[in-house]
């Protein structure tokens, strides 16, 4: 376990003329991004995903300009193209320092980092691109990153691999606990399932999933632990394979702008789905750092993308106001602008029921025929696909 502080973490960039950053949040990483924020010396670009950051890095590499990405193993497989098919044909040197869920050994609680937590390695390996795990002592770091430097100077991209928490003071909370009367992700949570009863419901990873488990567990629920940026598409093919159901899909801004593109599949095919965006302009799970959300206008690329409807709301009593665009047929997004941060989440689901079982129990209770009876508005929707390439 890394003892290395995030003060030290960032002399160790400092000494080798990295000021430049990019990348996703990780929790282990909390310290860091604080640091980061408060120390003038550094630049730090929220990136969308994963894939994103490297090649943003790639360019600033061509550009001249030395800098590395700071993400989560979690975010390999989003940047595994533009690594093998860009920096490592191309010989762009890009560092990338990669937290580790999952690994050297699994945890239980969180079944969604088993898989790559026990690949990344092997991977990484098998893929040709050098790696070091982070050692202990500053002065084994200063020794590692040495090495690094040769590698780059070859030509090879380089992984650092961080194995547990960045410890530090706590310099400040990214904001400060939401007092009345702001709307809280739990209230939001709770007004959509009162607005939209009888619907399947989807949420994205971290505190959004755990809330709703914590609102009242059922089989119409469907908490995606890990796969992050994707629930749209998941709650899309639900619904798309099921018309007579209406999905929501509780989705956060991170999560959303991760696979934004996602926004145009669901548009163009826009079957009977409220896709619910609760921005609070962090990545509030991972401790609260700034996304990109404050300059993107999600209800705008929605309806560009074609999306029947969009709302933005900001108070409980506005999306009750709009209950009758979100019980409408075809697929809607709901832009709920909540606080920055909310009451704690409780525990994850997974914590009570196995992921593989949550899918399972979802599934049997889509094609049970439990709701045999379409919710009021959707009957007779069915989806019918446009040609392709239309437009
Ligand atoms: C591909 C990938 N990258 C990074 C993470 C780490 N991660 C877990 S939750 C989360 C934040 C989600 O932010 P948002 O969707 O805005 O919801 P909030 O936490 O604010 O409720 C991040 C970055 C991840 N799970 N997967």
């Amino acid at each position: 376990m890394p003892v290395i502080t995030a003060s030290e973490f960032l002399d160790l960039l400092e000494q080798i003329g990295c000021r430049h950053l990019s990348g996703v949040p990780c929790s282990f990483l909390s310290r860091l991004y604080e640091r980061l924020d408060a120390d003038e010396r550094y630049t730090y670009v929220p990136a969308a995903n994963e894939g994103t950051a490297f090649a943003l890095v790639a360019g600033m590499m061509l550009g001249g300009t030395e800098s590395a990405l700071l993400v989560q193993n979690s975010g390999l497989g989003n940047l595994v193209n533009p690594l093998t098919s860009l920096a490592m044909p191309y010989r762009l040197p890009v560092l990338t320092f990669m937290t580790m869920r999952g690994w050297p050994a699994a945890d239980p609680e969180e079944p969604q980092h088993e898989v790559m937590g026990r690949a990344t390695v092997p991977l990484l390996a098998e893929l040709g691109v050098p790696h070091h795990v982070l050692p202990e002592t500053v002065e084994g770091a200063r020794e590692m990153l040495a090495r690094v430097q040769e590698e780059r100077r070859a030509g090879w991209p380089s992984f650092v691999l961080v194995p547990g928490r960045i410890p530090g003071e706590r310099l400040s909370a990214a904001v400060s606990p939401a007092t009345e009367p702001e709307f809280t992700r739990g209230e939001a949570i709770a007004e959509l399932r009162r607005l939209l009863p009888d619907s399947l419901w989807v949420s994205t990873t971290g505190y959004i999933s755990r809330d709703l488990f914590q609102q009242g567990d059922a089989a119409e629920n469907l908490y995606l632990q890990g796969s992050m940026g994707h629930a749209s598409a998941v709650a899309a093919g639900i619904a798309l394979s099921r018309p007579d159901h209406r999905v929501v899909v509780i989705d956060g801004d991170g999560s959303a702008l991760m696979h934004l593109g996602a926004m145009s599949t669901v548009g163009r095919i826009s079957p009977n789905l409220v896709h619910a965006v609760l921005d609070n302009g962090t990545y509030e799970s991972t401790g609260g750092q700034a996304t990109t959300a404050a300059s993107t206008a999600f209800t705008e690329i929605a309806t560009a993308c074609g999306y029947r409807r969009a709302i933005s709301v900001g108070t409980a009593e506005e999306l009750r106001a709009a209950a009758r665009v979100l019980q409408a047929p075809g697929s809607v997004l709901a832009h709920l602008r909540i606080a920055p941060r909310s009451p704690a989440a409780g525990s994850r689901a997974s914590g009570s029921v196995s992921v593989d079982q949550l899918a399972r129990r979802f599934a049997a209770h889509v094609q049970g025929g439990q709701h045999a009876e379409a919710p009021e508005g959707l009957a007779g929707n069915p989806v019918r696909l446009g040609p392709v390439g239309g437009r």
